[in-house]
Parts: structure tokens; C-alpha cells; sequence
């Protein structure tokens, strides 16, 4: 039996249930229930905060997972991606307020920015040799210029409405990020089976979606 852990509730939780669904898998599912298990399938779907899917997935406590790559690169186990599932598409951007005065990432040298993805930031500042100083919140980034924790933000972006409600204009894209499907990578040989019996109705859902 596979064991898949998805988004308990958010932005994942909807598109990730109706991907199985549609892959014509049965199973009930209960809002306050943490697992259910298939009815035509061997697979159980475990409910979980979205952060912890990678680390889970890493462990073998679950077998498979749902997640945001951003999520998961942020997480540190980038590897674990077998492959895009098409929805939950967005991106990690930098952001100033809009009156700042910008040209360019070496702009950002010294600069404190706020946002809750310090090693994926960290990683595209340190490609450009820009040193600022990050500071890791979990959440409600775009109000941190405002009350003057940080001079720019870096978060999630998707309509762009949330930087705009906060006064803030996008500078850089530093990440693009869909929603992919993951895999412990010491499978069984029987899980990696059903993993490619899975992967196979989902290919198919996404070519009849097209
Ligand atoms: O409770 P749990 O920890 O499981 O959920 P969460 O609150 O951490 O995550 P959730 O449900 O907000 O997002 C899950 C995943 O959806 C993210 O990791 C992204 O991969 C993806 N996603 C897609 C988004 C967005 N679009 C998005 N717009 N995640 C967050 N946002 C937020 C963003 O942080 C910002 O505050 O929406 C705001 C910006 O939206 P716009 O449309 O105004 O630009
Ligand atoms: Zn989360």
C-alpha cells in the first residue's frame, strides 16, 4: 500500500484531492480525519500542513507527497521531485515599496529583507554576490516594509494583488513554482509499481485536461 501525504487545507488541497479523484481512485474523505484510505486502490492519503510533506517524504513516513516546489526546494530535498503536476503555478519574487528607487538586484546590497524562504533567497543573492541581511518570518511578509522591519520582501506571488495592496512593485522573479508530485527514493519494488501505475493515470488526467 502507498501512503500519500497532501495538503490538509490550502491552496494545494482542492486541486490535489480532484487529481486523484480523477485518476479514478475512490475514497471518503472526512474534514476532521487525518488519513482514509482508497476503496479501489492500495493507497492511503495522509493530511497534512504543507511544510511538512517534504521532510515526511524524505523520512519514508510517507511514501509520496503533494507540494508546492518552493516548498520543497525550501525544505532542502529538491531531488524528491518526480514530476510537475500543472497546478498551484506561482512564483517567489522580490519586492520594494513602490516609491523605492530600484535598478537592479546589486541594489539590494545591505538592504534587510524580509521573507519566509531565507535558503532559496539566500542562494539566488549569493549566485549574484549581493549580501543582504534576510530576515525569516512565517508569514504576513508584505506589511514588513510598512512597519519598517525590512527596505524589500520576498514572497509568493500570483495575481500580484497582495504586493499591490501593500504598496510594494515586484522587482525580481527568484523562483517558479508549481505544485509536484514527490517520492521517497528507496522504494519497494512493488511501490515503485503502483508509483508508476499512479504516475501513469495522472499523465493521462493532465492530457485529457489539455
Ligand atoms: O497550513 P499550511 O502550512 O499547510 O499552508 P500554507 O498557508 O503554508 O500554504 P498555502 O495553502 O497558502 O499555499 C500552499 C502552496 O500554494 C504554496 O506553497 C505555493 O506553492 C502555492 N501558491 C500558489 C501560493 C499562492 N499561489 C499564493 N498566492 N501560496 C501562497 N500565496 C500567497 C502569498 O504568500 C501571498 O501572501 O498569496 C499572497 C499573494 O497572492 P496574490 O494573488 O495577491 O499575488
Ligand atoms: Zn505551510
Amino acid at each position: 500500500m502507498l501512503r500519500l501525504a497532501i495538503q490538509k487545507s490550502g491552496r494545494l488541497s482542492e486541486d490535489s484531492l480532484n487529481l486523484i479523484r480523477e485518476c479514478g481512485i475512490s475514497f471518503l474523505s472526512a474534514s476532521y480525519k487525518l488519513k482514509t484510505e482508497a476503496t479501489n486502490f492500495p493507497l492511503e492519503i495522509l493530511y497534512l500542513r504543507d511544510d511538512d510533506i517534504p521532510g515526511y517524504v524524505q523520512d519514508g513516513v510517507a511514501d509520496l507527497g503533494i507540494v508546492g516546489q518552493n516548498v520543497l526546494v525550501e525544505a532542502g530535498f529538491p531531488a524528491l521531485e518526480v514530476e510537475g503536476l500543472g497546478f498551484s503555478k506561482c512564483r517567489l519574487s522580490l519586492a520594494v515599496p513602490r516609491a523605492a528607487a530600484y535598478d537592479s538586484v546589486q541594489d539590494l546590497q545591505g538592504v534587510n529583507i524580509a521573507t519566509s524562504y531565507p535558503q532559496i533567497l539566500g542562494a539566488y543573492l549569493m549566485e549574484r554576490g549581493v549580501k543582504a541581511n534576510l530576515h525569516t518570518i512565517s508569514g504576513s511578509v508584505e506589511i514588513a516594509p510598512s512597519i519598517g522591519l525590512a527596505e524589500a520582501i520576498c514572497d509568493i506571488v500570483s495575481s500580484g494583488s497582495t504586493l499591490l495592496g501593500n504598496g510594494l512593485r515586484e522587482v525580481e522573479t527568484v523562483f517558479r513554482s508549481e505544485a509536484v508530485l514527490i517520492a521517497n527514493q528507496n522504494l519497494s519494488a512493488e511501490k515503485k509499481e503502483l508509483l508508476e501505475q499512479l504516475q501513469f493515470r495522472m499523465q493521462a488526467v493532465r492530457r485529457a485536461r489539455r
